[in-house]
C-alpha cells in the first residue's frame, strides 16, 4: 500500500494497468485531483482539447483505429452534455470508450450548488454501462469493470463518475484487468446454416460489417465470394472499412432510399454478420422506409457481440473455399484534372496523391460520393466514416486516428458546414503536431439540405427558407480560421492550386489545412 495513493491515482494507475493509454480531457474543479494524478502516474498521455464535442470524437477516432479505449475526462453534467453528439456517433460505431466524469463531492450534492445536475440522465442514452463511484476504495475497481465494459464485444461506451471526494480520499490499491467479454464464438450451426443458404440457388447477399470489415474477416468474406458468387455488401457508413487496391471488393449499399431499394432489387435472401437490415436514413412521404425486397428473407451469420471475422472463415473453410481471396481490387488512378475546382476534380487530386495506409477520417457530406468512387481503386486505405448522422465529427475523429496511428497519414476531407461545429479540434492538431491533412470543401452552403428540402416535399420555401441552407453571409476564412488556431493552411480555386497544395501536404508530416473554394 502506498501512503500517496489517493482514488485518482488509483483510477488512473488502474486504467493503465487495463491498457488505457490516452486520455482526451476538458477537465474543470471536479477533476483537479485527476488532473494532477497525470504527473504522480506515469504512462497516460493527456489530449487537451477546447470543447467536449472533440474530446468524445476524438475518442471515437482513437478507438476505432487503436481497437481499444481511450478515457475522456468530462466535466460534470455540462461536459458530458456537451460531448453527447459525439457520443450518439460513437455508440453507433459501437467504439470502445470510457469516459470518465467528475461530480461534486458527494456530500456536496444536499446542497444543489450550481453544476449539480442528472449526469446519469445525460448518459444513459449513450452508455451501454454507468457507474457512480461511491467512495475512493471502490473507484480502482470501478474503473477496471469500466474498461471492461467498454470493451466488451462489439464495443460500447462506459461511463464512470467520479464525485470529487472519491478522487481526493486515500484508496489503497489500484486494480488489474478483467477478462475480455467477448466476442462469443459463433455456433456451428449457425455456420451450417448459412454453408445450406449459400447452396440453396436463391441470390444472395452477406451484409457485412465491424471485424467482418478488414483484416481476416474480410478475407474471409472474399474467399466465401469466390466459392458461392454472394454479393458482399457493407452499410453506407460502416464504422471501419479496409478498402482500395488490393482488398476484397465490397458493395457500399447507398444513402438514398430508392437507390437502396434499386441495389437491392432481386436479391432473394441476406445473411447478416454483425450488421442489421438496411432501411432509409430518413422517411420520405411517399418513399419506402424498409428498403430491402418484400420478399427477402434475412438470416444471421453472427450477431453484433459474436465474432464475424472467425465465423467467416469457418464458413469459407466449410464451403472448401479457396485458401484466398482471388478476387481482388485493381490499382487504377484517376488523372489529375486541370481546370475547375469541385467535388469530382478534388476526389480526383486526393485519390492521386494519396500515399498507401492512409486513414481517411471523413465527412464530406455531398461530395463524399465522387470521393469514394475515386477512392475505391486508389491505394489502399482505412475509411473512418460519420456514423451516427450527428455532423461535427469529421475533425475530432481525425484527432483520435492520428494519436492511435502515428506513422500514418490522416486525412479529413470535411464539409464546411459540419465542420464548424467542432471546429476547435484543429487547436488540437495544432499542439499535438499531428499527422492531419484537413481538406474543406468550401461551397458556402448547407448543401445536402437543399436536397432534403426537395426530397420531403416541403413546399412554400422562399427567401428566408432558403437562407437557413446558405452559408455565404458572411464567408467563412478556412485558411484564416485555421491560422488562427496555429495551422498551416491555404486556400485553393483551381485544380493546379488544390494538387500542388495537396501534394506538398502529403510530402511533408504535421497538421495541414487547405480550404477547397468548391
Ligand atoms: C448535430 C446535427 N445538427 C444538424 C444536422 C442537420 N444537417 C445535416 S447535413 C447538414 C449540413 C451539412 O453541411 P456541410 O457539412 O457543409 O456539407 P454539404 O451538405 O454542404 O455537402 C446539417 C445542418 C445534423 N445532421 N446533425
Amino acid at each position: 500500500m502506498s501512503p500517496e495513493m489517493n482514488g485518482a491515482r488509483s483510477l488512473l494507475q488502474t486504467l493503465l494497468n487495463c491498457g488505457v493509454e490516452v486520455c482526451f480531457a476538458n477537465p474543470g474543479t471536479s477533476e483537479m485531483h485527476f488532473v494532477a494524478a497525470l504527473d504522480s502516474v506515469s504512462g497516460m498521455r493527456p489530449v487537451l482539447c477546447l470543447f467536449e464535442g472533440v474530446v468524445t470524437g476524438a475518442a471515437d477516432g482513437y478507438g476505432r483505429v487503436a481497437g481499444k479505449p481511450a478515457v475522456t475526462l468530462l466535466h460534470l453534467g455540462p461536459g458530458l452534455a456537451n460531448g453527447l453528439a459525439n457520443l450518439h456517433n460513437a455508440r453507433r460505431a459501437a467504439t470502445p470508450i470510457v469516459n470518465v466524469v467528475g461530480d461534486h463531492a458527494t456530500y456536496h450534492l444536499q446542497y444543489d450548488a450550481l453544476l449539480t445536475s442528472d449526469i446519469v440522465g445525460f448518459a444513459r442514452p449513450v452508455s451501454s454501462w454507468i457507474c457512480e463511484s461511491k467512495s475512493a476504495g471502490t473507484v480502482a475497481g470501478d474503473a477496471a469493470r469500466a474498461v471492461q465494459a467498454a470493451r466488451a464485444a462489439p464495443g460500447g461506451i462506459a461511463t464512470l463518475i467520479l464525485p470529487a471526494d472519491t478522487a481526493w480520499n486515500a484508496a489503497d490499491h489500484a486494480a488489474g484487468p478483467l477478462p475480455d467479454i467477448g466476442p462469443a464464438p459463433v455456433g456451428s450451426h449457425a455456420i451450417e446454416a448459412a454453408a445450406r443458404r449459400l447452396a440453396n440457388g436463391k441470390k444472395t447477399a452477406l451484409l457485412l460489417r465491424g471485424t467482418a470489415l478488414f483484416g481476416a474477416g474480410l478475407e474471409a468474406a472474399g474467399r466465401v465470394q469466390a466459392k458461392t458468387g454472394v454479393r458482399l455488401l457493407c452499410d453506407t457508413f460502416a464504422p471501419h472499412a479496409e478498402l482500395g487496391a488490393g482488398r476484397v471488393p465490397v458493395e457500399r449499399i447507398p444513402y438514398f432510399a430508392e437507390q437502396i431499394v434499386a441495389s437491392l432489387a432481386g436479391l432473394e435472401q441476406i445473411i447478416l454478420v454483425g450488421s442489421k437490415p438496411p432501411v432509409s436514413f430518413f422517411a420520405y412521404p411517399g418513399k419506402p422506409s424498409w428498403c430491402a425486397p418484400e420478399a427477402c428473407e434475412f438470416s444471421h451469420l453472427a450477431l453484433p457481440h459474436e465474432d464475424g471475422a472467425a465465423a467467416l472463415q469457418s464458413l469459407a473453410d466449410a464451403l472448401g473455399a479457396p485458401s484466398q481471396s482471388p478476387i481482388r481490387i485493381p490499382l487504377l488512378l484517376p488523372e489529375l484534372p486541370a481546370g475547375t475546382l469541385n467535388a469530382a476534380s478534388v476526389a480526383q487530386i486526393i485519390a492521386h496523391l494519396t500515399p498507401e495506409n492512409a486513414i481517411f477520417a471523413e465527412e464530406a457530406a455531398t461530395s463524399g460520393l465522387p470521393l469514394l468512387m475515386h477512392l475505391a481503386r486508389a491505394r489502399p486505405h482505412t475509411h473512418l466514416p460519420l456514423t451516427g448522422g450527428s455532423i461535427g465529427q469529421g475533425l475530432p475523429l481525425a484527432v483520435g486516428a492520428a494519436i492511435a496511428a502515428p506513422d500514418r497519414k490522416v486525412i479529413c476531407p470535411h464539409g464546411d458546414g459540419g465542420a464548424a461545429y467542432t471546429v476547435q479540434a484543429l487547436w488540437t492538431m495544432a499542439r499535438e503536431k499531428l499527422d492531419v491533412t484537413t481538406v474543406i470543401y468550401a461551397n458556402r452552403s448547407y448543401a445536402i439540405l437543399n436536397i432534403e428540402l426537395q426530397r420531403v416535399g416541403a413546399s412554400g420555401a422562399g427567401a428566408k427558407a432558403m437562407s437557413m441552407l446558405d452559408l455565404h453571409d458572411p464567408e467563412m476564412n478556412w485558411a484564416e480560421i485555421a491560422r488562427g488556431f496555429g495551422i498551416e493552411a491555404s486556400r485553393a480555386t483551381t485544380c493546379e492550386e488544390f494538387a500542388a497544395q495537396y501534394a506538398s501536404a502529403m510530402q511533408q508530416r504535421g497538421p495541414r489545412l487547405i480550404e477547397a473554394l468548391i
